[in-house]
């Protein structure tokens, strides 16, 4: 097991549009696995593969309160969207912001399992909003882009200068 580096705004990587799944390996089962251990440790509640600079279609993520319910989506897909909810949504390579997001309020996806099987289920409240921020990673988008150009350039000068500080 081994944690990932997270990459953080304005790095350009992050805007890299992921490619779909093909290989249900060994190798996708220990970036998974490290996958949950970098997003348990940081700690999140979800984590795209373009977070770590891999750039493929894969997501873990885990809504539960007691941290338990581990679900990795792979190749996934929003195949029904309905209703609208604003909700406060934070980034691990947005350290410290939370903003409010409009997101559709019940989804049903599509998606592969690490062994490449496929299912479908509905989700709602966190669980909706997470799988929509996590899918946006792989479409190279991140929730900054909801906000206006003013908040948005505000937080980038922010982080540039920690990243500047850390570095010396
Ligand atoms: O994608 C990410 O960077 C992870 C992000 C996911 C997310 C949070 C809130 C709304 C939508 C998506 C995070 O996990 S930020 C950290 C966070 O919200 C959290 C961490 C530990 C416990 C509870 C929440
Ligand atoms: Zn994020």
């Amino acid at each position: 097991m081994a944690l990932l580096n997270i990459l953080h705004f304005p790095d350009s990587r992050l805007r890299t549009v992921a490619k779909a799944v093909t290989e249900f390996d060994a190798e996708l089962k220990q970036l998974v696995s490290d996958m949950f251990e970098t997003m348990y440790e940081a700690p999140g509640i979800g984590l795209a593969a373009t977070q770590v600079d891999r750039h493929i279609r894969l997501l873990v993520m885990d809504v539960s309160e007691a941290r338990n319910q581990p679900r990795c989506l792979i190749n996934p897909e929003i195949i029904e969207s309905d209703g609208e909810e604003e909700m406060d949504e934070g980034c691990l390579s947005v350290p410290g912001f939370y903003e409010k997001v409009r997101r559709a309020e019940h989804i049903r996806v599509r998606a592969q399992n690490q062994d490449g099987e496929v299912s479908e289920f509905e989700a709602e409240g966190i669980e909706a909003v997470c799988i929509q921020h996590e899918m946006d990673h792989l479409e190279g988008k991140l929730f900054v882009d909801y906000l206006s150009n003013l908040k948005r350039n505000r937080i980038r000068s922010k982080l540039v200068k920690q990243q500047k500080q850390k570095t010396g």
